[in-house]
């Protein structure tokens, strides 16, 4: 299903008087506000090929109706997305789950919906059918080195279907760790990791570049051989100028200072980009923004001071990707969701007057310092970011067209009620 321009112009019409007083208003008190409706239009954020079908829990999983069965119907549904949001135009692709059959015809269909191929994913924590050795005590680490080669082989793989679909990265994210003390020794695990990466990295095309995600807890539970940024950041040093470190927002312990850590990692040049997502607990995957705004914004606070310090493109020069999967949406709107909250994080990033900041905390006036940022959070940045979306041929509101025109009810009319996703 593909949605036509003059539906989402013809729903535009009903909204735009209200939109174009909104934004006038809006526009009136910012001094810069043309130069962020263009950064906003810049912006895209890749969605994961796993986040469009209905997510699980280890409970169970509760699958939607009208779910993309294959590759191609995903790639459909991204486009419907980037469609209606002008911010989706990127995939990150997720091997065994998305092996393409026909790699020439998967970017040709990527091409037709204006979709390029963001980081590549490998997956050695589950079993695959018919796979030779299993990753039940680990797959870099393993104590076997046929276990560590399948993993590695198992990567470079996935860098060749990379190199196929034009994609310049690939994000290693290892479940491997521990669930009791005395299980592995923490040096052996972290000197195997570190052989598998170094071989893997070998395999690297040399345009392309490496992520080391790093996650704090679960499956294991006692250590993960990849539990924080600076276990990431000590491979990523150890590997070279093409490994850089990976921020999952769901991977830290409750309360971490993310922003700091964003900080630091772009002082050395290390930060790959983001797995957006927002959690109350762990891992939860759900919508980013929905439970701490705020600290989306100082994210993206620090992200735009950091990569403006250091000349950086916006748009360009991170990987900006979305991880979530929860169970209890239509995947579509929830990922129409996050998209939005991150761009008015960014949005509302982008006003802060780093100027003035920096003489508040020259300074020492805190309270200014406070005033400056939550000012900025505390702007209604909607009517920017609908901007952007309406310069650049999206909808104004791409939920309310998506239920207005039923897209859900069209897709499973398409597909029908029992095709259920890959993925976990
Ligand atoms: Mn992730």
């Amino acid at each position: 299903m593909r949605i036509k321009k003059e539906d989402i112009e013809s729903f535009n019409e009903g909204l735009e008087e209200d939109h174009a007083h909104r934004y006038g208003h809006l526009a009136s008190g910012i001094s810069h506000a043309e130069a962020i409706v263009r950064k906003l239009m810049a912006f895209n954020v890749a969605i994961p090929s796993w986040a469009l079908g209905t997510g699980g829990t280890r409970f169970g999983r509760f699958s939607g109706p009208g779910e993309p069965g294959n590759l191609e119907q995903k790639l459909d549904d991204i486009g419907l997305l980037h469609a209606l949001n002008r911010s989706s135009g990127a995939v990150s692709l997720h091997i065994p789950w998305d092996i393409p059959k026909d790699h020439a015809a998967i970017r040709s269909q990527a091409k037709e919906l204006g979709l390029t191929f963001d980081a590549m994913n490998s997956n050695t924590f589950q079993d695959q059918k018919g796979q030779a050795l299993s990753y039940k005590f680990g797959s870099l680490q393993h104590m076997d080195r046929s276990v560590r080669d399948q993993a590695i082989a198992h990567n470079i793989e996935v860098i060749r279907h990379g190199v196929e679909l034009g994609s310049k990265s690939i994000t290693v994210w290892l479940s491997d760790g521990s669930c009791f003390p005395g299980q592995l020794n923490f040096r052996r695990s972290f000197q195997n990791t570190l052989d598998g990466l170094q071989q893997i990295y070998a395999a690297l095309p040399a345009d392309w570049k490496v992520f080391i995600e790093y996650k704090a807890f679960e499956p294991n539970f006692y250590s993960m051989t990849v539990g924080d940024w600076g276990q990431s950041l000590l491979y990523a040093n150890k590997l070279g100028e093409k490994a850089y470190t990976l921020v999952d927002l769901g991977h830290h312990h409750p309360n971490t200072n993310i922003e700091q850590i964003v900080s630091l990692l772009l002082m050395e040049e290390k930060l790959a980009g983001f797995h957006f997502n927002d959690s109350k607990y762990g891992d939860d995957d759900l919508t980013t923004g929905s439970i701490q705004p705020y600290q989306l914004f100082l994210i993206f606070k620090e992200l735009v001071e950091g990569m403006d310090a250091r000349g950086m493109d916006h748009a360009k020069d991170l990987a900006w990707m979305i991880d979530a999967s929860h169970n209890v949406k239509d995947p579509l709107e929830d990922l129409l969701q996050s998209v939005e909250a991150i761009k008015i994080a960014y949005a509302q990033a982008l006003l802060v007057d780093e100027h003035k900041l920096t003489e508040a905390q020259l300074s020492n006036d805190v309270v200014t310092a406070q005033e400056i940022l939550q000012d900025a959070f505390r702007t209604d940045v909607r009517p920017l970011v609908a901007e952007a979306r309406l310069r650049d041929g999206g909808a104004l509101n791409p939920i309310r067209f998506f239920r207005e025109n039923k897209l859900r009810y069209n897709l499973v009319k398409e597909r029908g009620t029992h095709n259920v996703a890959t993925g976990l």
